[in-house]
């Protein structure tokens, strides 16, 4: 049975698998799960992640979550082209090194600013608070001024000078508050043109394609009762700790 893929395109680390298996051609069997309309917490799904949370992958019965550990598998199990996680150890320590960190950082602030600016207000009828977005804004400046200086620094790549799992990770969190129109890397030319190094190793209608909920800003926010969940997620990631 081929892989199975549990996503929903307003997902970044769901966007990021689908750009790894499509960039590497493995065959997948994409499962939507919508977040918006609660789907994630059906009694179905909950047998598959009793975390109620995508991306999930099912290898034949094998069920992983996780995105990072996700990635790593795919990689493996399919023969990727060394670059995109490295045997080598340095070189696999610097992706593991990116991985370890953008959790609450790189994910953690483009997420909180997406959500305050944007999401958060459709879901719950109620204009952005300034002070929310003006904390998650200042947030993502410090990470982005460690994405290009500790990381990207004068490299092709956050890790190296071939692209690897974490730069498909990077680049669709900071992706995401393009969903309120904010494009956060405009002015910041290094970083600018290694997203575009990104998009175009994957290719551009790929990139659009993954990228057409986000981008478009279209995300259709359904009856209140159905948003719940994902409106008290978005609250406990704008206000506090996950
Ligand atoms: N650490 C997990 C995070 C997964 C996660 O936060 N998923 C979000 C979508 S991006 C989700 O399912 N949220 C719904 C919820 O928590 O109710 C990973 O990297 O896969």
């Amino acid at each position: 049975m081929v892989l199975q893929l549990y996503y929903d395109l307003l997902s970044q680390p769901c966007r990021a698998i689908l750009l790894f298996v499509r960039t590497l051609g493995v065959p997948y069997h994409g499962k939507e799960v919508s977040l918006l309309k609660g789907e994630n917490r059906s009694e179905e799904f909950s047998r598959v992640n009793p975390m109620m949370q995508i991306p999930v992958i099912v290898d034949d019965g094998f069920i992983l979550t996780e995105s990072v550990a996700i990635m790593k598998y795919i990689a493996a199990r399919y023969n990727a082209p060394d670059h995109w996680y490295p045997a080598d150890l340095q070189t696999q320590s610097k992706v593991d090194e990116y991985l370890a960190w953008q959790h609450f950082h790189t994910r953690q602030h483009a997420m909180r600013v997406f959500l305050s600016e944007s999401l958060l207000p459709k879901l719950s009828g109620e204009p952005a608070r300034p002070s929310r977005l003006s904390s998650a804004l200042n947030d993502l400046e410090v990470t982005l001024d460690l994405l290009d200086s500790k990381f990207l620094k004068d490299k092709r790549f956050l890790c190296a000078n071939d692209i690897s799992i974490a730069d498909l990770l990077a680049v669709c969190e900071l992706a995401q508050p393009m969903g309120g129109g904010r494009d956060v890397l405009q002015g910041r030319d290094r970083l600018l043109q290694w997203r575009q190094r990104v998009v175009s190793f994957v290719g551009e209608p790929l990139y659009q394609e993954v990228h057409m909920e986000i981008l478009g800003g279209k995300q259709q926010v359904g009856p209140p009762h159905q948003a719940l969940h994902m409106k008290a997620f978005a609250e406990r990631v704008c206000d506090g700790p996950m």
